[in-house]
């Protein structure tokens, strides 16, 4: 019995959670796209990250073991952009280029 839950305990360990999930990213153009898509990196768990500057939606794939969904927020508004998760500082929001500051949503 006991051998029967390690194998289950090592299994879940090994397995590779992913999850693709498509939040709102406040954001202008291309250089925005760059930034927003630079904020999550391949070591964090993040296994696709794809920003549409037409609809401002993010879809990003990642490996649920290693980030979440409320963390890819975090390391998004880190570089100054709002999302559905976090609202960036002030302070990263005016380091942003002119073109890219964006109208930012009501709070
Ligand atoms: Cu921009």
């Amino acid at each position: 019995m006991l051998c029967y839950l390690l194998m289950i305990g090592i299994s879940t360990a090994i397995a590779q959670d992913k999850k693709t999930e498509t939040i709102k990213v406040y954001g202008n153009c291309d250089m925005c796209k760059a930034k927003i898509e630079g904020a999550l990196k391949k070591k964090d768990g993040i296994l696709s990250k794809k920003w549409n500057k037409e609809t401002l939606m993010l879809t990003v794939t990642y490996d649920t073991g290693k980030i979440s969904i409320k963390q890819i927020g975090e390391k998004i508004a880190a570089v100054g952009y709002d999302n559905e998760y976090t609202t960036a500082s002030d302070e990263a929001y005016n380091g942003l280029h002119s073109c890219c500051k964006y109208e930012r949503p009501k709070k």
